[in-house]
């Protein structure tokens, strides 16, 4: 068993609804790939890389998971598709229905054709490593062996210029927090 972290984004209606319903939906998604850890919050963020296009919703989910990292991958990829990515019609940074990307998987480190973990944008992005930091500060980017609290840290010193860039989101449907699904109480 290893722990995986999931980065969540979406940005476009999916056939479960809006951003916020598609990520609630597919955080109960993961559950099928092993145990939910944790979630953290759930956040509005600006655009990165291709400013023309609605807001996004960001999360990120810990996932305990015994599949390996290109079975995790096959499994994500379906359930991206499953809420209406099509990759087909695509623009990189563009907007999209859902995107999980394995942000890390223990203290693996894979630089493949298809899989790249650490993710290659893991520490420049603040829309995944403020929820990272939020549920794993302490967790290691194997590749340089920082914790997610020194890389925020680092790559986003002070207070963010950009108020908006990264912003918690109250929502009725995500649910924040340690996995509740198997306590007794
Ligand atoms: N994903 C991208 C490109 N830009 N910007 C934000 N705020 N959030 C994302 O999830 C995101 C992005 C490509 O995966
Ligand atoms: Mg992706
Ligand atoms: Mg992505």
């Amino acid at each position: 068993m290893r722990t995986a972290y999931i980065g969540m984004g979406a940005n476009l209606p999916s056939p479960a609804g809006p951003p916020e319903a598609t990520l609630a939906a597919a955080s109960v998604r993961l559950e099928s790939l092993g145990r939910v850890l944790a979630r953290s919050s759930l956040y509005s963020t600006t655009p990165v890389g291709f400013a023309d296009q609605p807001r996004f919703l960001n999360a990120v989910a810990a996932l305990e998971t015994s599949l390996t990292p290109i079975e995790l991958l096959g499994a994500v990829l379906l359930i991206e598709k499953d809420f209406g990515r099509n990759r087909a019609y695509s623009l990189a940074n563009g907007p999209r229905t859902l995107d999980l990307d394995i942000l890390l998987y223990g203290d693996f480190v894979i630089g493949g054709s298809s899989l790249v973990i650490p993710h290659q944008r893991l520490a420049k992005r603040a829309f995944v490593l403020v929820p990272l930091n939020e549920i794993a500060p302490q967790a290691i980017d194997p590749r340089t062996q920082n914790t997610v609290a020194q890389l925020l840290k680092s790559h986003f010193p002070g207070p963010g210029n950009d108020t908006n860039a990264v912003v918690p989101l109250p929502s009725e449907l995500w649910r924040p927090g340690a996995d509740s699904g198997s306590d007794p109480n």
